[in-house]
């Protein structure tokens, strides 16, 4: 398997259910209920990310019995075994999948899909631990540690974090969390951070320990991407809220105790043909600076969500129509707008959270735009820009963002240009440095998969003019000779001089954090340790706290 794998969307827990065989029909395929149960498994870790769980389709096309019958069982086996260009995976030429595991899902598809089972208040409050009370916890910082240039580091699968302080490189502890952690995110104030697996447990950790440990921990559903706390102020560190792909709900919580207080299912109509959805998945969530609101992607209905958090008993929402495929995004550099990839679209779509409406939708001009949280700086002739690279091509597109300064250039592509090839999931900068980062992790061929491109912000020039693209070889600097490492996600330290990046091999290979120095582009230091196992998404204190990028 591995990280190249790793992005074939896993449902892990729902995995482990037991589903029977829903009620048969005529003509279906004979399988035994060790057969469903094996298929119902295979299916959740391997395909239920992009096609759903109940198979309508979002990022992969829709498998619901009336397709996959009228393609047939023969079309089912050779699509799976030899996949298509257009994104499914080749699981049979690539050995993921045995002959006998392609048959078998090929049958699979031509039942009725299980109906997983729901999660909601009795499940959280029993999973519910405060483990160190808000009254016995430290009443000041008990360590030394310089919190806000620390790195929560995703451990993804060991399901831990390190956190790595950003002065020494030294790993200062190691804590256990949920499967396959997915995102960090701190609290207004910085004091608390949150991480959010797949299996959806957040675990609190209070960073004013002697040694930073968990306080608190829930799980709010099956399957979850997000995680994030209220920002506004008056509001700050009094809510988090965690997004949940598994059942589609949005769950709001005590900040201090992560006590569950509202769960709001997402489940609805599509925004613009107005049919009915049965698994509108939470993808990003961010906290407004503007307003005391949570702003919501719910990805395969296509709406952006605006929840006033200021009253919980009489929730206001103002639900935005925007486009389908909501996935991930942030804001712009003075905060007030959000820019979020619409991805299978080629779409980005922006809100303006001041207003509280759409301000813009654009297409990006390459396939499926993949930013994170995208990057802003300010370009020499188009002014105020976000970036964000894209999955599907080599290309990388800066939006305008300046609705005052430039307003003729406002959410319109302003310029396009080559990175180093497709399979980018993440674009870098911060408001010190002059360079711009691009990765791109899912590319097939290795020694660009180990890279990443470099781009001098202020050498960028008109529109027909591409910029020069430096390539640093991290994979190679990382000194890994065993496996294919790949090289995810550019993080700046807090006073924005030195960007890190992860090495990803499989969980039993080395891998490594290469530490650049962002004004020489040289390298500074390797971390390697053997706790370094698969390590993902890295989260600087101060840079992710104040959504700064
Ligand atoms: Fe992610 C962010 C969903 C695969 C590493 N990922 C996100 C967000 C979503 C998401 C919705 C935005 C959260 C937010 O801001 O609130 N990711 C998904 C998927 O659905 C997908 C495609 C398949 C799956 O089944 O999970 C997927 N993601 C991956 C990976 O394979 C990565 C590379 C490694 C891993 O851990 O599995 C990965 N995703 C990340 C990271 C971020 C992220 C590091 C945060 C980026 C940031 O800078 O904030």
């Amino acid at each position: 398997d591995g990280p190249a794998a790793a992005y074939q969307p896993s449902m892990t827990t729902l995995a482990e259910i037991n589903a029977e065989i829903p009620g048969r029909k005529p003509g279906d395929p004979v399988m035994t209920q060790e057969e469903f149960t094996q298929g119902t498994k295979i299916f959740f870790e391997r395909c239920a990310g992009c096609h759903g769980v109940l198979r309508k389709g979002a990022t992969g096309k829709p498998l619901t019995t009336d397709i996959t019958r009228a393609n047939g069982y023969e079309y089912l086996q050779s699509f799976i075994t030899y996949g298509s260009p257009a994104g499914m995976p080749n699981w049979g030429t690539s050995g993921a999948l045995s002959e006998a595991e392609v048959d078998l899902m090929a049958r699979y598809l031509l039942l009725e899909p299980p109906a997983p089972p729901e999660w909601g208040m009795p499940d959280m409050l029993a999973s519910w631990k405060v483990i160190v009370k808000p009254e016995d916890r430290p009443k000041e910082k008990l360590n030394d540690w310089n919190i806000d240039n620390l790195f929560s580091v995703t451990l993804r699968d060991a399901g831990q974090v390190a956190l790595i302080d950003g002065d020494t490189y030294e790993i200062k502890t190691v804590i256990d969390t949920g499967y396959a952690v997915h995102i960090s995110r701190i609290s207004a104030s910085g004091r608390y951070l949150f991480v959010i697996g797949r299996d959806a447990k957040v675990v609190m950790i209070d960073l004013w320990m002697e040694i930073p440990g968990p306080v608190a921990e829930i799980k709010v559903g099956m399957e979850a991407r997000s995680i994030e706390t209220s920002k506004f102020e008056g509001y700050e560190d009094r809510y988090a809220i965690a997004g949940d792909y598994w059942p589609p709900q949005f769950v709001i919580m005590d900040g201090d105790t992560l006590e569950p207080l509202k769960i709001v299912s997402t489940r609805g109509n599509i925004y613009d043909e107005q049919i009915y959805h049965p698994e509108p998945r939470v993808a990003a969530i961010l906290a407004s600076h503007y307003r005391p609101e949570f702003i919501i992607n719910v990805k395969e209905t296509g709406k952006v969500l605006l929840v006033d958090y200021t009253d919980l008993k009489n929730l206001k929402t103002t639900e935005i129509e925007a486009e389908r495929f909501l996935h991930d995004g942030g804001l712009d550099s003075t905060k007030r707008y959000f820019i979020t990839a619409a991805n299978a679209r080629g779409k980005l779509v922006v809100i303006d959270t001041k207003e509280g409406k759409l301000a813009a939708i654009t297409e990006t001009g390459g396939q499926t735009p993949h930013p994170g949280r995208g990057a802003n700086f300010v370009h020499p002739l188009f002014g105020p820009v976000w970036a964000t690279s894209h999955l599907g091509d080599e290309s990388v597109a800066l939006i305008g963002t300046d609705p005052e300064g430039h307003p003729d250039l406002a959410w319109k592509i302003v310029d396009s240009f080559y990175a180093l090839g497709g399979g980018s999931l993440f674009i870098k900068t911060h408001p010190n440095s002059n360079h711009l980062y691009v990765d791109a992790t899912l590319n097939p061929d290795a020694e660009t998969s180990g890279s990443v491109a470099v781009f001098s912000i202020d050498k960028m020039g008109a529109a027909d003019v591409d910029p020069e693209i430096v390539t640093l070889p991290i994979g190679e600097w990382a000194g890994i000779t065993d496996g294919q490492p790949r090289v995810v996600q550019p993080e700046f330290n807090s006073a924005g001089t030195e960007v890190w990046f992860s090495v990803w091999n499989a969980k039993d290979k080395v891998s490594a954090i290469v530490v650049v120095d962002d004004k020489t582009l040289e390298l500074k230091a390797v971390i390697k340790d053997p706790r370094l196992i698969t390590p993902t998404g890295k989260f600087n204190v101060f840079n992710t706290r104040g959504d700064i990028y």
